[in-house]
């Protein structure tokens, strides 16, 4: 019997989903959608803009468009954005005098949510527990003092998020390397940094290889660890064109994701009209999580052992030889790797029977030309780092990098999270950036490497760090180890949030706390009376302008880059007043914000990938910036891709945790919903995974179910298994009985945060191992809201 003031029941159910992916599911729930947001029918219009020449780029992720020029392109996630932003709901003082600070952080991130956009800037008082309102003036001049009492720059933090433009991103970091630290922690360190540390010392680049043309000419796609109908539903067009086109789709995911199995364009009228559907993946290869390195290193393995068979027999090579010789180094060290591995230990320890290893080989050996994609379910493990260079080694060993149809495609997720990076967003810059940007600016740049994200949480709870600023993102909840983060956060002298929305960041605050609220990308810029647009880098390297077209949310807002601007010259000097140029450095601070194309001038300046800056985004779709090895050019020590040697991990904390307890040891992965943007929740929907109205779900095999002694539908607490001593863990989550491997289980991201340790981050990359919790499950009980 449940107490009396719990319901009986949980609060959603379990069902599965039977549909084809997007098709009219998608229609009706953006249509859910656009009313719960409450979105003026007058600004519908607006979801035809996206992604059009003069119109907005989609913020709802970083896949680019077939033709950015012309089509509208249908996309419910796209849509789901664009409504949240567009909503009608306003969060004005009166919520902020209704409820303190700590009444507010009682409700829950989907609550949080749905009070709208912010309006005004806000100031905490700790006399009252509130926020009160603050002139723009006053919250800069807070800034100004609190950063400028610091000991020493680097007591400052940075973040990221990335949505935030070009244009914004590039004089955010102008102004805290004026100020003078390389703390930039960014929601990249948590998402494809393992791409970006593990891409240059191999092939000379940390970006994808490919751009979309390359998806209409691949024989194979092979596609690890993500869940593109619910994170890139526009991605499933160049899979449908592929699978239409006789082309094998590969998904390599511990889930066989639902979404993955057939589809309906909803660009297709005629598919829309008949019900008809595209066949998907036709493969599934389910590893167990983190598997992927053996998983990727037996299909090398195979692929040699074929060739050496092919040789034998005089017939045709499986290895591209004439690539090997001509563009790769330390080939002979690799495939001598290879051939002392074992298959018993690739078969272990990818949790793939040894046929299924073959038949990828098989897949992979018998296509011309191969696509290779990744997302989280890769770059959030311990060895994600070798994992992408072990999927570069196979890439390679047949040329499949830098030819039309085939090469790498990391899948980026933020809109602008590549261009934030590529304008200078880098905690570890290179000495030859740091040269050009003291060159143009004529100021000298810190040389010492500043903090990511996990260094940052770690030295703002030793008081190293004692101002944070946010420009967007939720910092207190997307990072990991949540009561440490928060405790981290709370010790800070100031923490300052360049926002759209209220979140728990800001509840989660510092002595001293400002709420910046700004316009959204998808509302008019007006600077000086003319409309500005920003650019953005999708996930193939294309830079395209992007205007707003609805009416801001409020007429309290500024935008980013003004925001940004007046923060630097109140801490600069320079401001009120005075002309433009003024302050330290004698940074035009001014003149940029009254006119973007000046920004992007300087960015030009600085990099010479951008020459030619506003002439080329004036041309409908924009350009491509330049990505090396696509031309088969490798900026590496040897000036070759470079095959490199990784062998399988044998001691992690995963294998040492379960030498202690065993078979109950389960290895956690933290995924998305369908119905969320990382940590902004929309619904408590996840309707390909089969879960409606509820979030606390956890999804386990039904002979791991069994083995625990419980039953699908029992609810446990979850305690994750580190050596610090630290107790880490998440109550109440509901049983789900699934398709998973053994040994592994899956739940929803953020809820699962606090079950990350902080010291547990990917080598070489530093990206939190959000993907591999150890954890064990204990009895526990359904929580008072019945597990929404
Ligand atoms: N609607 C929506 N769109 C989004 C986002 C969102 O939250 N909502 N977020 C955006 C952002 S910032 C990002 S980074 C992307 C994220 O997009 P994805 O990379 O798709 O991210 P996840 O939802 O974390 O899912 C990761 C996938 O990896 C699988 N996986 C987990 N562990 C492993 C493993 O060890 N091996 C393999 N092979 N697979 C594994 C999971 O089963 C899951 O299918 O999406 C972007 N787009
Ligand atoms: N357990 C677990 N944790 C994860 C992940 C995981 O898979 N599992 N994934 C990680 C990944 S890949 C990422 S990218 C991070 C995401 O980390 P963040 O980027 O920090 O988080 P978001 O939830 O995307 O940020 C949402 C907030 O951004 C603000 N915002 C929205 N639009 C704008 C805008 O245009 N301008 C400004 N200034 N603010 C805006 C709103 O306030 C909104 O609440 O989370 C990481 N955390
Ligand atoms: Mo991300």
């Amino acid at each position: 019997m449940s107490h009396s003031d719990k319901p009986d029941t949980p609060a959603g159910k379990i069902s599965p989903y039977t549909h084809p992916a997007a098709g009219w599911d998608a229609l009706r729930y953006v249509a859910l959608n656009l009313v719960r947001e409450r979105v003026a029918p007058g600004k519908y219009g607006t979801l035809l803009k996206q992604n059009q020449h003069d119109g907005f780029d989609c913020p709802g992720c970083a896949w680019p468009d077939r033709e950015h020029s012309s089509t509208f392109e249908f996309c419910e996630n796209g849509a789901k954005a664009v409504a949240a932003e567009a909503t009608s709901k306003r969060v004005r003082a009166d919520l902020f005098e209704r409820y303190t600070v700590t009444e507010l952080l009682a409700q829950s991130d989907y609550e949080l949510e749905q009070h709208g956009r912010l309006t005004a800037p806000m100031r905490y008082d700790a006399a009252s527990d509130k926020y009160l309102p603050v002139s723009w003036d006053d919250a800069f001049a807070l800034i100004a003092q609190e950063l400028n009492a610091l000991d020493h720059p680097d007591q400052a933090a940075f973040y990221t998020s990335g949505r935030a433009s070009n244009e914004a991103a590039f004089l955010y970091q102008v102004f805290a390397r004026a100020f003078g630290t390389n703390n930039f922690p960014d929601c990249s360190n948590m998402c494809h940094e393992a791409t970006s540390r593990g891409l240059p010392p191999v092939v000379g680049a940390g970006k994808g290889t490919v751009t979309l043309d390359d998806f209409e000419h691949a024989d194979a796609l092979f596609l690890f660890g993500q869940n593109p109908a619910t994170n890139h539903p526009r991605m499933l067009d160049e899979l449908r064109s592929c699978s239409l086109r006789g082309g094998t789709i590969v998904s390599i995911n511990p889930l066989r994701e639902r979404g993955l199995e057939r589809f309906t364009s909803p660009q297709d009228a005629v598919a829309m009209l008949t019900g008809g559907s595209t066949p998907i993946a036709s493969v599934f290869v389910q590893p167990s999580l983190g598997g992927d390195l053996a998983l990727v290193k037996g299909i090398a393995k195979r692929l040699l052992e074929k060739d050496d068979a092919a040789l034998a027999k005089g017939e045709h090579r499986l290895l591209d030889l004439d690539f090997i010789a001509q563009h790769t180094a330390y080939f002979d060290d690799f495939a001598a790797d290879l051939r002392g591995e074992s298959w018993a230990d690739l078969v272990q320890e990818s949790g793939v029977p040894q046929e299924q290893i073959w038949l990828l080989a098989d897949i992979y050996a018998k296509s011309e030309r191969v696509i290779a994609t990744w997302g989280m379910g890769i770059t959030q493990h311990k060895h994600a780092v070798a994992t992408i260079q072990m999927l570069t080694n196979l890439m390679l060993m047949r040329g499949n990098i830098g030819r039309q149809g085939a090469g790498l495609c990391p899948v980026r997720g933020h809109s602008n999270v590549q261009g934030d990076r590529t304008v200078g967003i880098e905690e570890q810059p290179t000495p030859a950036f740091l040269d050009r940007m003291e060159q143009v600016f004529g100021f000298p740049q810190p040389r010492q490497h500043g903090h990511d994200v996990v260094a940052t949480i770690a030295a703002m709870a030793e008081g190293r760090v004692k101002v944070f600023v946010g420009l967007g993102g939720n910092f207190a909840v997307a990072t990991p180890d949540t009561p440490q983060t928060f405790a981290a956060l709370r010790s800070c002298a100031l923490t300052v949030h360049v926002t759209t929305k209220l979140n728990r960041s800001h509840l989660v605050h510092g002595r001293a706390a400002l709420i910046l609220p700004t316009l959204g990308r998808t509302e008019i810029d007006l600077q000086q009376g003319v409309a500005q647009g920003v650019t953005v880098e999708d996930s193939m390297s294309m830079v395209h302008v992007s205007y707003g077209r609805n009416q801001p949310a409020s007429d309290e807002l500024l935008s980013e880059v003004a925001i940004v601007s007046r923060m630097a010259e109140a801490t600069l000097g320079g401001s009120n007043g005075n002309e433009p140029g003024q302050g330290r450095h004698g940074l035009r601070w001014r003149a940029w914000r009254d006119d973007y194309a000046l920004i992007r001038d300087d960015i030009a300046r600085v990099f010479d990938d951008f020459h030619d800056y506003n002439a080329r985004i004036a041309v409908p779709g924009g350009f491509h910036l330049t990505v090396a090895p696509r031309q088969r050019i490798w900026h590496t020590p040897s000036g070759k891709a470079q095959f490199s040697v990784h062998a399988l991990p044998k001691d992690t904390p995963i294998t040492r945790a379960r030498a202690l307890h065993g078979e109950r040891l389960l290895v956690m992965m933290t995924v998305r919903a369908h119905d969320q943007y990382n940590t902004t929740i929309y619904a408590l929907d996840d309707r390909y995974r089969g879960v409606f109205g509820m979030r606390r779900v956890l999804f386990i095999h039904a002979d791991d179910i069994a083995m625990l002694g419980m039953q699908a539908g029992d609810w446990v607490d979850v305690h994750s298994v580190w050596d610090d001593g630290v107790e880490r863990r998440a109550d109440g989550f509901m049983l789900v009985a699934y398709d998973i491997p053994r040994g592994s289980v899956g739940a929803y991201y953020p809820e699962t945060n606090a079950l990350v340790p902080l010291a547990s981050v990917a080598d070489g990359a530093g990206t939190p191992t959000f993907k591999s919790i150890p954890v064990l499950l204990v009895p526990g009980s359904m929580p008072a809201n019945g597990g929404r």
